[in-house]
């Protein structure tokens, strides 16, 4: 059984992907089990066979204890945590080769407190794990907001720390799908998403650390440079056109192989 973690940001593709991924993987006759882990979740594009909304209602949290969206998802996971042997055993019910984890989209609960890191790391222990970090292809088309969101990337990675394949969704409303074969398609891609040039161009890094902020040019630069040798090129992926597919399956294969 290997252990498919789905993060990044909200409305980066989390739910679309763990659906696309699971159909691809069953046409290749690999069993999977679809774990939803938001307890806020309304709609789904998938079945989930492991639901965490079965032991936590986000929506029940927020108006028994009054509390906003957020202070109400908190809560959840934190009550979460109590379930968290009842929710292993039903994955291992499932008896699948692959189980993908579809995380809530609040970054903050899920890399930047202690809960997150420790249920995903109780729900796979003794199994090889992986983690897809998902980045919105949209919100790169600039230099800056692609290093930001790597920088966020890189620190969820060290929070979770489990090995990471960084994929760019949504990649068909940055290239035209109609126009490009698969193939050609991808190609396009690295050749128009700026984060492709940040991370493979040295002197992109200076051009980013310019800019007028309050970090110091050369830590600026330190920085960017890090991110270039911690990140690897994300994958490109549509989750909704089914693109990508492949390459992101060998990606999270080659980090399964190298978890300890
Ligand atoms: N064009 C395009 N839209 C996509 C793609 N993947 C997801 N979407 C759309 O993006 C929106 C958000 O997708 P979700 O899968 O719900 O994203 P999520 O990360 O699970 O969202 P949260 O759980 O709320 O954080 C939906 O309208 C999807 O149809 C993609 O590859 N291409
Ligand atoms: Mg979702």
């Amino acid at each position: 059984m290997n252990v498919v973690f789905i993060a990044g940001p909200a409305g980066s593709g989390k739910s679309t992907l763990t659906s696309t991924l699971a159909t691809w993987l069953e046409s290749f006759e690999r069993s999977t089990c679809k774990v939803n882990l938001d307890p806020a979740a309304e709609l789904l594009p998938y079945v989930p066979d492991v639901d965490a909304r079965r032991y936590v209602n986000a929506r029940d949290i927020m108006v028994e204890r009054g509390l906003g969206p957020n202070g109400a998802l908190v809560a959840s996971m934190d009550e979460l945590l109590n379930y968290t042997a009842d929710i292993r055993t039903e994955i291992e019910e499932c008896a699948s080769d692959y189980v993908l984890v579809d995380l809530p989209g609040q970054l903050e609960i899920v890399a930047f407190r202690l809960l997150g890191p420790k249920l995903l790391h109780e729900l796979s222990s003794g199994y090889k794990a992986a983690m897809v970090f998902l980045i919105d292809a949209r919100l790169v088309s600039r230099i800056h907001s692609a290093y930001s969101l790597l920088l966020l990337a890189l620190s969820t990675m060290y929070r979770i720390n489990i090995p990471t394949v960084v994929a760019l969704n949504k990649v068909d409303t940055v290239v035209d799908v109609s126009k490009y074969g698969q193939s050609k398609l991808l190609e396009r891609v690295y050749e128009v998403a700026p984060i492709y040039k940040l991370l493979a161009e040295e002197r992109e890094c200076a051009s980013v650390a310019t800019r007028e902020v309050f970090i110091d040019f050369s830590v600026s630069l330190q920085l960017c440079e890090v991110l270039r040798q911690a990140i690897k090129p994300p994958v490109p992926v549509s989750a909704k056109e089914g693109i990508g597919m492949d390459l992101l399956i060998a990606e999270i294969e080659n980090s399964l192989a190298s978890y300890e």
